[in-house]
């Protein structure tokens, strides 16, 4: 222990009581009074320990970025876990997922979760374009325990939080991932082809093969994140090597003319269905500019 206390991670907020990790163990720790801002889990804190487990957060540490759904600080990665089937993957989310991470300095993973199911089309669309487009993508099936060594790889070190529908395999991944972690996972219901919310507080785990995890809710809407409409592309990375081409400098690949973009989709380089989540986005960001400024 320094003078100023003992760095830590927190793990966990819960009950009025923040769960700080330090190099070997737990302590439940209450907040200094003078501390005034909010202390995430993430946060890299130093805290007084006390006797029997106890402690007293002290300082937060300046963070490097802070996620607002799930409500967490300093995430390196973004899995994004989609179902090769059951529920079948949602391209929308996906990119608005996407778009989510760039905006927040992490690096995403697309993880293709339940390979040992049949293939739905919208999964096969996911492993033509992605990938040839230099996102990180990892096959994998839970139950077959297929994949998940590459996870793991991929997560050592860093604090990497899950994303994607409900009913995926997220908490199912965790409980992999985690020795001892039993969060509850839920069969998804067959009637209406989508998964429960099972999933509620946010939480750290650490994995024996090194890195965090956390388990978020399983969230289907996202809202789109505060990126100036002109600034949207940037976070599409295939339209790269095209936006410096439109005609005009600001172009917004919409409804100008001469857009090397629009031209890049009509000849299949990028994807139409990319172009019309872009636009969606897009649409979404120009109306909220307008209704709030
Ligand atoms: N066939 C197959 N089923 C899987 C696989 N992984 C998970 N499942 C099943 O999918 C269902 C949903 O898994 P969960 O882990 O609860 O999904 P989740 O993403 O945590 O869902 P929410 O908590 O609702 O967001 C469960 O019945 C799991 O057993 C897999 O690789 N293959
Ligand atoms: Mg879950
Ligand atoms: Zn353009």
């Amino acid at each position: 222990m320094t003078n100023g206390g003992v760095e830590g991670l927190v793990i966990k907020n819960y009950g009025g009581f923040y769960y700080v990790q330090d190099a070997k163990d737990i302590y439940e720790c209450k907040l200094r009074g003078k501390i005034k801002q909010a202390v995430l889990t993430g946060d890299k804190v130093i805290f007084t320990p006390l006797e029997q487990g106890h402690g007293i957060l002290e300082t937060v540490q300046p963070r490097r970025n802070e996620l607002i759904r799930p409500r967490i600080a300093n995430v390196d990665l973004l899995l994004i876990i989609m179902a090769n089937n059951k529920p079948a993957p949602s391209l929308s989310l996906l990119d608005s997922l996407l778009v989510n991470a760039s905006y927040n300095g992490l690096i995403p993973y697309i993880i293709l979760n339940k390979i040992d199911l049949p293939e739905d089309e919208n999964a096969a669309i996911i492993s033509r374009y992605y990938p040839q487009k230099g996102f990180n993508l990892i096959k994998s099936s839970v139950r077959n325990h297929i994949g998940i060594d590459s996870i793991q790889e991929v997560i050592n070190n860093h604090i990497a939080v899950l994303a994607g529908p409900s009913g995926t395999g997220k908490s199912s991944l965790l409980n992999l991932l985690v020795e001892g972690a039993s969060i509850r996972t839920q069969d998804i219901s067959e009637k209406i082809g989508r998964g429960r919310h099972t999933t509620r507080h946010v939480e750290l785990y650490p994995l024996n093969s090194g890195g965090w995890i956390a388990d978020t809710p399983g969230f289907s809407v996202l809202n789109p994140p505060d990126i100036e409409s002109r600034q949207l592309a940037w976070h599409f990375p295939d339209f790269q090597e095209f936006s410096n081409q439109c005609r005009f400098g600001d172009c917004l690949h919409y409804r100008e003319k001469d857009c090397a973009v629009k031209e890049a989709v009509c000849e299949n380089i990028i994807a139409e269905f990319r172009y019309r989540n872009y636009v969606t986005l897009l649409e979404e960001l120009i109306k909220n500019e307008r209704c709030y400024r």
